[in-house]
């Protein structure tokens, strides 16, 4: 009934396998591999034009989009709720979720490439990477330009920490009055937030938050410790369990 296209790593496929988790419903797994581009096959991009997992059957229905995937899981599966029953509080959870998706989402990609994926383009010169691993990709093209070879430069790198500084702020100042970032309840802002956080950790990046934000600190101590997360983060789903962890900085060497 529930078929999820993903990939082990990939923290967007993490987001919906931990809200999948925590509705106690079954799946079943068609695994993407990344690696060797099998996202943007003319099979899977039929099913997502985006060239991104992760990608939801249900029902022979179509449904992209990670955070459109866990809404949509919220009203189908709705037994466990894991949205505010009150609509004030349900829009400050998807304000939430934009955020998230729009600001360290975004950030946290600029550490995990030039810290763990670099290496996948070795041995390929300025043309061969522009033609074999940018141009192909429908959404990251600029992304990848921008990207090179070597990774991104240090602008980048300060620009995506002061954005994830600016993230674990803001979770702190929420987490000050309400035990989740959803609010009184557990809910989709913390599934959406956690995978982040797990992949700075797994960058041994922790120093982000770690001395500075006692209350997230303790958050993240609090989601990690439930059976959904040992759920959605199998053993391969973090980087550091198979690739080599580089350094953040732009590699000088060609
Ligand atoms: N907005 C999309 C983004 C999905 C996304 O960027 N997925 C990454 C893995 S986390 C991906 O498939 N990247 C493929 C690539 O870099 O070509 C979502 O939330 O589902």
């Amino acid at each position: 009934m529930l078929k999820l296209y993903h990939a082990n790593h990939s923290t967007c496929s993490q987001k919906v396998r931990l809200c999948l988790a925590e509705k106690g419903l079954d799946w079943e797994s068609e695994l993407v591999n990344l690696a060797t581009n099998e996202h943007l096959t003319p099979e899977y991009l039929a099913l997502n034009p985006n060239g991104v997992v992760p990608t939801l059957i249900h029902d022979g229905a179509i449904i992209t989009d990670s955070g459109v995937i866990c809404e949509y899981l919220e009203e189908v599966f709705s037994d466990v709720p894991l949205l505010p029953s009150e609509p004030k509080e349900r829009a400050i959870v998807r304000a939430w979720i934009r955020y998230l998706d729009e600001v360290p989402t975004a950030a946290v990609r600029v550490p995990s490439f030039n810290m763990a994926f670099l290496p996948r383009y070795d041995g390929l010169d300025d043309d061969a990477f522009q033609k074999e691993q940018a141009d192909i990709r429908p959404l990251r093209k600029h992304f990848y330009e921008k990207m090179g070879r070597k990774g991104f430069d240090d602008n980048e790198v300060d620009n995506a920490l002061e954005q994830l500084s600016a993230t674990i702020s803001r979770m702190e100042a929420r987490l000050q009055d309400n035990p989740w970032l959803s609010g009184a309840e557990l809910g989709l802002a913390d599934f959406i937030a956690a995978p982040l956080m797990d992949r700075l950790d797994d960058l041994n990046l922790e120093e982000l938050w770690q001395k500075s934000s006692p209350r997230v600190t303790d958050w993240f101590e609090r989601l990690r410790s439930r059976p959904s997360f040992a759920k959605a983060f199998y053993p391969k789903s973090r980087l550091s369990e198979f690739l080599p962890i580089g350094d953040l900085r732009r590699r000088t060497s060609p």
